[in-house]
């Protein structure tokens, strides 16, 4: 970096609102960023925000409205740093705590690829950092040891991480009772018509000053701050910064009986077959999900300010369309799952079949700045499919920007930059997604 250009920006920055009582619009507020900045920011005193949401918190459309999400205190490097804090606070901060379920966490693969050496390295890493809640499991025998429910598995070849401290987090549970905190807090919720995002409104000097929602009112606020997900690309141009993918999930009724037996289970992850976890206490619900690049969903859209149409990945949101399916392949893919790791349930009816939407960033970074040509506009985006278990510290990132306290680090990670991802970095990854239009079986014909 050059350093007299960022002591010059350094000299020029200031906080992004003069003091707490600055009217605050969270675009998208009824989501993991939208929610958690909601929640800082009023943690900090801030009197006056206002969350707009198509729905009522937790949003619908949000990938966190979810019986579960993996966290975990392996999740160190991501974000900046900001992962390293993240377990400790799902643990410690009474709003998240009763949410964490601290059962412990397979990270696995299999043979010994790039990803084996990549979680070998986290190993050794963290046990130089002291951590003794971590080992490394060389064989399916060891994996069986932390994992007696893996017993009939067909794991031959299989290594990875295992982290005592971590698991899941009650994920819909989770947004909801950060909901009901901001609520507490004073923060102000518009849904439907009145949440549902149409246009920016700009000054004549071009500063963005208000929201334009679905029933005509204009919601002015001193700064804006959009945090809709995946749909954040949709509503505004990011000049390709976000690609907004879906990912697959479906679920299996367990029994009374098998939900009690598999209480407490680690949850697994592998890169090649995907993951699951403990069956959602009370329902029974065992969620499985596959692992791969992701799907697009090639459509025109026109984010604000562009004049026409530009063809670019639009989430199709699963409330609207609540009988679309998974792709044919996802299904074979989540039965490969069952049959490697849970053969006795072979067969069993595959239920609540859906995909939920992410927004990946080249570099797998956060989107996290003033937009640079529409000052007034904060970009809180770029979750790149690994937000949730952010969500007790991201928003205190997105107020520290507010506030002018982000470190120039963080600054220069998080910063606007079109056509600076990394594609070899901690990103995705991969081959291209497929488009959800080369793939059969997912469509549903109702409006
Ligand atoms: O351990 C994890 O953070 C799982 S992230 C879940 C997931 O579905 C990814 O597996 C997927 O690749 C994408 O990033 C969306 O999120």
């Amino acid at each position: 970096m050059d350093t007299s250009q960022s002591s010059k920006s350094r000299l020029s920055r200031r906080p992004l609102v003069s003091d707490k009582h600055a009217r605050i619009i969270i675009i998208g507020g009824g989501g993991t960023m939208g929610s958690s900045t909601a929640l800082h920011l009023a943690r900090r005193g801030y009197t006056n925000i206002q969350v707009l949401d198509v729905w009522e918190s937790p949003s619908n459309d949000s990938a966190g409205n979810d019986i579960n999400k993996i966290a975990g205190a392996d999740s160190i490097g991501l974000f900046g740093g900001v992962s390293d804090e993240a377990w400790e606070a799902w643990v410690t901060d009474p709003i998240f705590r009763p949410y964490a379920h601290n059962v412990g966490k397979l990270d696995l693969t299999v043979g010994s690829n790039d990803r084996a050496a990549h979680l070998n390295k986290k190993y050794e890493k963290l046990r130089g950092l002291g951590r003794t809640d971590v080992d490394w499991m060389d064989s399916a025998d060891a994996i069986k040891r932390k994992a007696p429910h893996l017993e009939q598995a067909d794991i031959t070849g299989w290594q990875g991480l295992w982290c005592a401290n971590g698991g899941w987090v009650a994920a819909r549970q989770a947004l909801s009772a950060v909901a009901v905190e901001c609520r507490r807090l004073g923060v102000k919720c518009a849904s439907g018509e009145s949440g549902t995002f149409r246009t920016l409104v700009l000054d004549s000097s071009g500063r963005c000053t208000g929201v334009e929602v679905a029933d005509g009112t204009i919601w002015e606020g001193d700064l804006i701050v959009l945090a809709a997900g995946a749909w954040s690309p949709v509503l505004v141009d990011l000049e390709g910064q976000c690609e907004s993918k879906a990912w697959i999930y479906a679920h299996i009724q367990l029994t009374p009986e098998e939900s009690q037996a598999w209480k407490g289970i680690p949850t697994m992850y592998n890169d090649l077959y995907g993951f699951f976890m403990e069956p959602q206490p009370g329902t029974g619900l065992l969620k499985l999900c596959n692992e791969f690049p992701g799907y697009t969903h090639m459509a025109l859209a026109r984010p604000f300010p562009l004049q026409k149409d530009i063809r670019m990945s639009v989430p199709r949101s699963h409330t609207r369309h609540p009988t679309d399916t998974i792709p044919d392949e996802s299904r074979e893919d989540i039965k490969q799952l069952i049959d490697k790791c849970l053969p006795h349930l072979r067969g069993r009816p595959l239920i609540n079949q859906g995909m939920c939407w992410c927004t990946d960033t080249e570099d797998a970074n956060w989107l996290l700045c003033e937009h640079p040509k529409l000052p007034g506009l904060v970009l809180a985006t770029g979750d790149s499919g690994h937000t949730f278990k952010m969500l007790p510290v991201v928003g205190s990132e997105v107020a520290d920007l507010i506030e002018d306290k982000l470190s120039d680090t963080k600054r220069h990670l998080w910063r606007w930059r079109p056509g600076a991802g990394d594609p070899n970095g901690t990103g995705e990854g991969g081959p291209r997604p497929k488009d959800l239009s080369d793939v059969e079986g997912w469509r549903s014909e109702t409006p």
